[in-house]
C-alpha cells in the first residue's frame, strides 16, 4: 500500500519494533507485508481431530495471526484453498506485492512439486508451519517439499506455530541482507 510520496528520502521511515512496516522503495513509503497461505482442509479446523489439530478455527488463527502482525509492524493477507493450482498462483502473484510468506500447505507439504517450484521461483524468505509435529505422525508426513523453499519450518506448537512463524518471518526481514517487496 503506497502511505506517502511527499518525502523523498529513507530517513523519513518509520521504524516499529525490530524491522521498518515502512520501506521508502522507488521513490514511495510502502507497507511490509506478509502472506500466510493455508492448504486443503484447514477450512475444517475446530470440526474434527482436536487432539491432533487443536480446536480453534482458521478463523481464530487468523484473528491472533492479524493482532500480532499488526503488533510487529506487518500487513498481512492471509488466505485458504483446497486446489493446489490457486495456491501456486498465489505464491506466483506474491513477487512484488509481499515481503515473505509463511506456508502452511497441509497435504501438499507431501507431495506437491508445483508449490516448491512456485517457492523457488519466486525467491521469497518463507517460513513453513505445521500446527502438528509432522515428525511423530505417518512416515508420509516426514517429508516436506516445501522445506526445501523455507528458511525454517516449525511444527508441532499448534496455532501458536503461527505466532512463531511470524516472529521468524519478522526477524528475517530486518535482515537488511534480504530484500522487502
Ligand atoms: O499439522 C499440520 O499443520 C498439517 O499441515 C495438517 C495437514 C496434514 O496433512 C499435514 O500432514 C500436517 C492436514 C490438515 C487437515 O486439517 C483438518 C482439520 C480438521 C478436520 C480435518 C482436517
Amino acid at each position: 500500500m503506497v502511505l506517502s510520496q511527499c518525502c523523498a528520502h529513507p530517513r523519513f521511515a518509520l521504524w516499529v519494533g525490530p524491522i521498518s512496516p515502512v520501506n521508502y522503495r522507488n521513490g514511495r513509503f510502502v507497507h511490509t507485508s506478509i502472506l500466510i497461505l493455508n492448504g486443503p482442509n484447514l477450512n475444517m479446523l475446530g470440526t474434527r481431530q482436536p487432539e491432533v489439530y487443536g480446536r480453534e478455527t482458521l478463523s481464530d488463527i487468523e484473528h491472533a495471526c492479524r493482532a500480532h502482525a499488526s503488533w510487529r509492524g506487518l500487513e498481512m493477507d492471509f488466505r485458504q484453498s483446497n486446489s493446489e493450482g490457486e495456491l501456486v498462483t498465489w505464491i506466483q502473484q506474491a513477487k512484488g506485492h509481499y515481503a515473505g510468506i509463511i506456508i502452511n500447505a497441509a497435504a501438499y507439504t507431501h507431495t506437491s512439486v508445483a508449490i516448491l517450484d512456485a517457492l523457488l521461483a519466486v525467491e521469497l524468505p518463507t517460513v513453513e508451519v505445521h500446527l502438528s509435529n509432522i515428525h511423530q505422525r505417518d512416515a508420509f508426513r516426514h517429508h516436506s517439499y516445501v522445506a526445501k523453499a523455507a528458511r525454517g519450518m516449525i511444527c508441532g506448537f499448534g496455532s501458536h506455530g503461527y505466532i512463531l512463524a511470524i516472529d521468524a518471518l519478522s526477524r528475517l526481514l530486518g535482515d537488511p541482507g534480504v530484500a522487502s517487496a
